[in-house]
Order: C-alpha cells, then structure tokens, then sequence
C-alpha cells in the first residue's frame, strides 16, 4: 500500500513539473517559450546558450536574439533541414526586416556549433550551440537571468534558402 502511495505522489511530481511551460527550476534546465507556431527551448550550458527551435515551415526557420525591433540589431540563428543535410548560420539583423550571415560582415565570424535538426510534416526543428558572449560584434551578449527581445522567423515551405523573403516574423521576449 505504501509503494502504491509513493507512485501516486511521485507521478503527480511529474506532472506538476511538466505543467509549468517555463519553470526555471526545472530538473534539466530548460525553459521554453511558444509563439505563433514556434517553439523555443533554451538553457545556459557553462558559457553558452544551448538552443532548440521548431518552426511551422518545411523551409528555413530562425530565432534572432536580442535585437531592438524586429530584425534589427539581432544576432540571428538561421537554419533549414534538406534530407539528411542541415545547414545552420550564424547572421546579424541589418534592418527590421534584413539579415546577412556575419562572415559578410567586417570583423564577423560563424559562432554557432553542436548543429543538427529535423524536418517533420509541415515544421522544422534546428538545435543549436552559441557563447553567451562570443566577443563577435555581430552577436549579442546574453547574461543568465536577463530578459531580452527575440524574434521567430519562417521561410515558405520548402525553401531552404536562407536568403530568401520570409514568411512569417514573431516578436516576443525570454529571459535567459
Ligand atoms: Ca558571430
Ligand atoms: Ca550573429
């Protein structure tokens, strides 16, 4: 009878822990954030961010942290799944509505690392590694406990192209 107790009261833990979409306390440290059909999962790993984006497109999707409207200013993580290929890059937000990789920058370089992903029917997930601060102008630095502006951005279906017009564009905030 005491076993039976003792499952109960732990299967109502679990729940209870699975219940809170952003508890910060949570076992393994992850916090997520839905919007629009975006789902984003983060966690501070030693000095990085450790990240995992599902978007509601077939083609490219991308998160852009801590920008000031939109687009501008962020330091946006863009990436699309083609069969067994993912290809994540590592951007800068030039204007609202305009993104360029940081390697086409003065001074910028690729920061993101750990790449993989998944394309399921309709959405596509990227999972991503980057420095809290990468020293890279063309990022930004993110401290543990702040709360910054982020943006979910979408291509068409089926358009891997990170260059190409997006689709869809979501403000929201998450703090680290
Ligand atoms: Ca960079
Ligand atoms: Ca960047």
């Amino acid at each position: 009878m005491k076993r039976i107790f003792a499952a109960v009261v732990v299967t109502a833990l679990m729940i209870a822990w699975t219940g809170c979409g952003e508890n910060p306390f949570s076992p393994d440290g992850w916090k997520v954030k839905k919007k629009d059909g975006f789902t984003l999962h983060w966690r501070v790993v030693g000095s990085d961010l450790e990240a995992k984006l599902e978007g509601p497109s077939t083609g490219w999707v991308a998160v852009g942290f801590a920008g000031s409207y939109l687009m501008h200013d962020a330091n946006i993580i863009i990436g699309a799944v083609t069969g067994s290929s993912v290809n994540i890059r590592d951007d800068f937000g030039i204007n609202d509505k305009t993104h360029v990789s940081d390697t086409s920058l003065q001074g910028g370089k690729q920061n993101v690392s750990n790449k993989s992903g998944e394309e399921g029917s309709g959405t596509t997930t990227i999972h991503f590694t980057i420095p809290l601060n990468s020293g890279d102008l063309y990022d930004n630095v993110l401290s543990q406990g702040k709360t910054y502006n982020v943006v979910f951005i979408c291509g068409d279906d089926g358009d891997d192209d990170p260059d190409s017009d997006y689709k869809q564009i979501s403000a929201t905030s998450i703090t680290i």
